[in-house]
């Protein structure tokens, strides 16, 4: 299905002189709206392939019905939501779950809907039906010389399908660790998952970057052979200038401060880019934003200032993905709150007095520095959020025209209530 373009200029119309009033209001209370409108114009947020349909947990799955049930199906889902947002123009694929099968008829329709390929992932978690050597006691770390090498070449043919589709980036999340004390030599699969990743490091195209993602817990139990920064910084700061290490926001111990994690790597060279996500324990799948909107908006407090102080574009300087498919919301609805709670902290980010801050800093007035970063967390910017979807074409309110399009149930009656899209 299609939303027409006469439907959302009716739906901004509506909601017009509503929306105007809260502009006027926050433009008069706060400067600089212009540049940070034209800045939320051109960032794009990534939406993952799997993120399409209903997620699972391991006690169960239940779909929500019309998901999509190929890679062109799931390219249309992403094409609406960035027909509603104009700032969902990526996609980011999962290698072999979306394994395309004609490149120019994908790379046309993703073109049509004005979608990019960011960054390709590989699946080393999951045994494939016609493969050869299981990933049961790990994949680029395993003790066997052969299952590493099926793990390698996997990830090349990945790099494979990204060329073919335009795609600049590699990222690698093993889920290779242990469950148990004793059962790994951690130093020996730390250096077989080195010399892997070498390997596919030597693949890379002159312009790709790889992304090597960390996970503190799950599916191990007791050790994850990349599990937190500091061992992805290891990894990536060996392989050499074209690795970085990517921060999922989920992938962290409890209270750990990911906006100095991303402060650090940020001014090492070494940050990537994101899988955005929120948690409540120890998971990393909730809607971005939901849980923990306050580090969302310090992380980007971190990312505006650090980017700004090598001079580097916020809009393509970083990968900006979304990770995240949890089990009881429409999938599209979920997604589309997600880039709304990331475009409010990066709008909220851009509104800190970076001056005022800084010399807060210097004269150790913490009272001050905590003034300047809530005042701008508790300013409503949904109006500049609004606008700057307004100005590109898209909805005033998203998930309210959604609803009223009644697009699920049309997608429903397109592909049926019993759908499942690949994925977890
Ligand atoms: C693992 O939990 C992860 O965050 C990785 O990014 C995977 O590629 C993705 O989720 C999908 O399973
Ligand atoms: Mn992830």
């Amino acid at each position: 299905m299609v939303i027409e373009k006469y439907q959302i200029e009716q739906h901004n119309s509506d909601l017009g002189a509503a929306h105007q009033k809260k502009l006027d209001y926050i433009s008069s209370e706060t400067g600089g709206i212009e540049e940070v409108i034209q800045k939320l114009v051109n960032f794009q947020i990534a939406i993952p392939s799997w993120a399409l349909g209903t997620g699972g947990t391991r006690f169960g799955r239940f779909s929500g019905g019309g998901e999509p049930r190929n890679l062109e199906e799931k390219i249309e889902d992403i094409g609406l939501l960035h027909h509603l947002n104009q700032s969902s123009g990526a996609i980011s694929l999962h290698i072999p779950w979306d394994i395309p099968k004609d490149y120019n008829a994908i790379k046309s329709l993703a073109a049509q809907k004005g979608l990019r390929f960011d960054a390709m992932n590989s699946n080393t978690f999951q045994d494939q039906e016609d493969q050869q050597h299981s990933y049961k006691f790990g994949s680029l770390q395993n003790v066997k010389k052969a299952v590493r090498k099926q793990a390698v070449e996997h990830n090349i043919e990945v790099i494979r399908h990204g060329v073919e589709l335009g795609s600049n980036s590699l990222t690698v999340w093993l889920a290779d660790g242990s469950c148990f004390p004793g059962q790994l030599n951690f130093r020996k699969a730390f250096q077989n998952t080195l010399e892997s990743l070498h390997e596919i490091y030597a693949a890379l195209p002159q312009s790709w970057k790889m992304f090597v993602e960390y996970k503190a817990y799950e599916p191990n139990f007791y050790s994850n052979t990349v599990a937190d920064w500091g061992q992805s910084l290891l990894y990536t700061s060996k392989l050499g200038p074209k690795a970085f290490t990517l921060v999922d926001l989920g992938h962290h111990l409890p209270n750990a401060n990911i906006e100095q994690i991303v402060s650090l790597l940020l001014m090492e060279g070494k940050l990537g880019g994101f899988h955005f996500n929120d948690s409540k324990n120890g998971d990393d799948d909730l809607t971005a934003g939901s849980m923990k909107p306050y580090q969302l908006f310090l992380i980007f407090n971190e990312l505006v200032e650090g980017m700004d102080a090598k001079g580097m574009d916020h809009a393509t300087g970083l990968g900006w993905m979304i990770d995240a498919s949890h089990n009881v919301k429409d999938p599209l609805e979920d997604l589309m709150q997600s880039v709304e709670a990331i475009m409010i902290a990066y709008a909220q980010a851009l509104l800190v007095d970076r001056k005022a801050l800084s010399q807060a800093q210097d004269e150790n007035d913490t009272v001050k520095c905590q003034e300047l970063l809530q005042s701008v967390f508790r300013t409503d910017v949904r109006a500049i959020v609004a606008e700057a979807r307004l100005r590109s074409g898209a909805s005033l309110n998203p998930v309210e025209l959604y609803r009223s399009l009644r697009v699920r149930d049309r997608l429903i009656r397109e592909r049926g209530a019993v759908t499942f899209a690949t994925g977890l």
